[in-house]
Parts: C-alpha cells; structure tokens; sequence
C-alpha cells in the first residue's frame, strides 16, 4: 500500500508543468485507479474543485473534479478527456491555479464545452460544461498539455504574475 500522506502538488516554474502528458492506456488501470484517488484526496486538501495529474508529477492524461461542497461530494474521474465541442459564446472568470498559488487573473474562454472520456471502468462518457464546470473542465485539460491559465494573458500581465509568485514562493 503506498503512503496515506497526501501527494504535493507541483509549482510553477516546475518543467513537468509545462509537459504533454501521455494517454493513459488499457494496462494502466490499477495505477490510475489508485493515482486518482490520492488526486482527489490532495484536491481535497488544498481545497480545489480540478486537479490534473501533471500537478501531481504524473505526465498521464487524467483529470479529477468535484464541484460539489463538502457534504456532498461528487468527484468525477475523466481518463483521456477530450474537449469535442465549444461554443462561440465566450465567458469571462476569475481564474486561479493550485499550481501557481496567490495569483489571480480573468480568463476568457467558450462558455460551453462538451468533454469526452473514460471513466475508471473504460467506459466511454460524455459531459456537457457551463459556467463553472466548464471553466474547470477547459482549465484541467490545458493542464494535460502544459497550457496554464497565464498563457491567455497578455505577456506583460503574465510576466507581472510570474515574478510576483516566484517572490512570494522564495519568501515561503
Ligand atoms: O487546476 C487547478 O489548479 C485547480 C483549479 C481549478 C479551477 C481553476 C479555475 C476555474 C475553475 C477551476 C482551482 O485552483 S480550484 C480552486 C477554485 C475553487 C473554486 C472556484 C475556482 C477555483
Ligand atoms: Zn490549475
């Protein structure tokens, strides 16, 4: 059994961050299965409502949420997630990055996506995002190819995040 202790999660300017992360294949299910629950346990703590595994070190193309509160929690697991579809109708949100932690910045995005994947089964799923879910879904799955929220940002507003966190990580 490996360690309970929760699976720290990696910062910015972490090179794994910027990976592209592998598919997760037919033979890595037990692996997955286990790394998704650790995933859902440090999501927990931090708190957050994502995590994608490349946070967490591992370059696999897996990505947990739970939107819901405390007392209802309803974790999803998504193995392999693929946006299929996106509006042309964009929202705007305040977006923050377990791994870049403090910084806080408005992201535009497509206000709806339809997202298909696996499930920890292997069966094929499909989940249709508004609002906050699909700020998340799109957020987690940038993860799984090293895009982080500051890179729709504009260079000078993007460089102004990055020093103020690398300051704030090196007072830490
Ligand atoms: O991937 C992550 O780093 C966790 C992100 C997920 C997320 C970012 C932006 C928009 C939606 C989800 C967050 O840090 S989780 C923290 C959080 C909590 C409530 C609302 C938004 C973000
Ligand atoms: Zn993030």
């Amino acid at each position: 059994m490996t360690d309970a202790a929760t699976l720290p999660i990696l910062f910015v300017p972490d090179p794994r961050l910027r990976a592209k992360a592998k598919p997760v294949g037919a033979s890595d299910s037990a692996r997955v299965r286990d790394l998704s629950a650790r995933m859902l346990a440090a999501m927990y703590a931090a708190p957050g409502i994502g995590l994608a595994a490349p946070q967490v070190g591992e370059l696999l193309r897996l990505v947990v949420i739970d939107l819901q509160k405390e007392e209802a929690r309803a974790p999803i697991v998504l193995v392999n997630p693929e946006i299929v579809a996106a509006s042309a109708e964009t929202a705007t949100r305040e977006e923050g990055c377990l791994s870049l932690p403090g910084q806080y910045a408005d992201v535009t995005r497509p206000a709806r996506v339809k997202v298909r994947y696996h499930d920890l089964e292997g069966a094929r799923r499909e989940i249709e995002g508004e609002g906050l879910l699909s700020a998340c879904l799109q957020h987690e799955i940038d993860h799984l190819d090293g895009v982080l929220f500051v890179d729709y940002l504009s260079a000078l507003k993007r460089n102004m995040l990055l020093r103020k966190l690398a300051k704030e990580l090196k007072r830490a």
